[in-house]
């Protein structure tokens, strides 16, 4: 047995039922408090917030898992100064550690300020750079979807797997529309204006890692993203590559934790977006 899949056999149970402790109780926690948050801050802008809500979450969340784990590393969105270049300083500061822990306190802060009832807590656990667990949590319809690699992924406790989908005209697909004005939305807008056309429809929700469960569940075909971060991204990816889909970068390069630009489908479909996003100068 090699040295990781020895660890992740001695330490898996427990770390996905402290992940999922973790989401179900900051989860229950952030529900409470929809309507009701009393401190609203802008970060870069007006469409970049936070509420004491997040920071609450984040503190409830590694509070937990440090009484658990305290020599494990924690990567928090929280913790992290705003903008792209301190997300990517702070991952490359602990991505190869032994037990990383990466936390989307609310994800979908927008739509928990307004009131919009879709957002989530996103905990994952990467060994060495390595995703071995993904918990996202949706507190509003009490949905748990669980991933551990290698093992499958889970909605109340049943089996998931991607749609069955092959071709753009019969896919649904969401996408996030980035507050970066200068790089990240002329991109999304390209792919917008090359896959409204091709695709079903689409769907802008507004929680990257809801999506990403969606994808794995099958209620989505596809999804891309531009400018994401590794707290947005690491639970949902492991739920989708363990539906049986596939998660790469928007140039084609397979998921790790430094994606920002995301693709994530049911597999079939992944060829087709990639080319017409590329082929739409949508890609990076
Ligand atoms: P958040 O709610 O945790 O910030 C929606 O398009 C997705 O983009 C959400 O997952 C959201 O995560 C993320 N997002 C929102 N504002 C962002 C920002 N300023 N930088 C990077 N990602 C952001
Ligand atoms: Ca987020």
């Amino acid at each position: 047995m090699s040295d990781q899949q020895q660890s992740f056999a001695v330490g898996s149970k427990s770390f996905t039922a402290v992940a999922i402790n973790c989401a179900a109780k900051a989860g229950e926690w952030i529900k409470t408090k929809l309507g009701n948050y009393t401190t609203l801050k802008m970060k870069y802008s007006g469409q970049d917030l936070v509420t004491e809500v997040d920071k609450g979450s984040e503190a409830m969340i590694r509070n937990l898992i440090m009484t658990h784990f305290p020599d494990h590393s924690f990567l928090g969105e929280e913790g992290v100064e705003p903008g792209p270049e301190a997300s990517t300083k702070a991952l490359h500061n602990v991505k190869d550690a032994d037990y990383l822990w990466i936390v989307d306190p609310v994800d979908g802060t927008t739509n928990f300020v307004h009131g919009f009832p879709f957002f989530s807590v996103s905990i994952a656990l990467a060994h060495r750079g390595e995703v071995l667990v993904g918990v996202v949590y949706d507190p509003m319809r009490d949905e748990l979807f669980v991933a551990e690699k290698g093992k499958g992924a889970y909605v109340h406790g049943r089996k998931m797997s991607v749609s069955d989908e092959a071709a753009l005209g019969e896919s649904l697909i969401a996408t996030g529309f980035p507050p970066d004005p200068h790089y990240a939305q002329p991109l999304n807008m390209k792919g917008l204006q090359a896959l409204v056309p091709q695709v079903r429809n689409i769907r802008s929700g507004g929680s990257a890692a809801l999506h990403l469960a969606y994808v794995a569940a099958g209620r989505l075909s596809g999804f891309w993203e531009i400018g994401l971060n590794a707290w947005d991204l690491s639970a949902g990816a492991l739920l989708v590559a363990e539906s049986g889909g596939k998660v790469t970068d928007t140039s084609g390069t397979s998921y790790h934790l430094g994606v920002r630009n995301v693709l994530a489908t049911n597999g079939h479909i992944h060829d087709a977006m990639l080319e017409q996003l590329n082929k739409a100068g949508a890609a990076n």
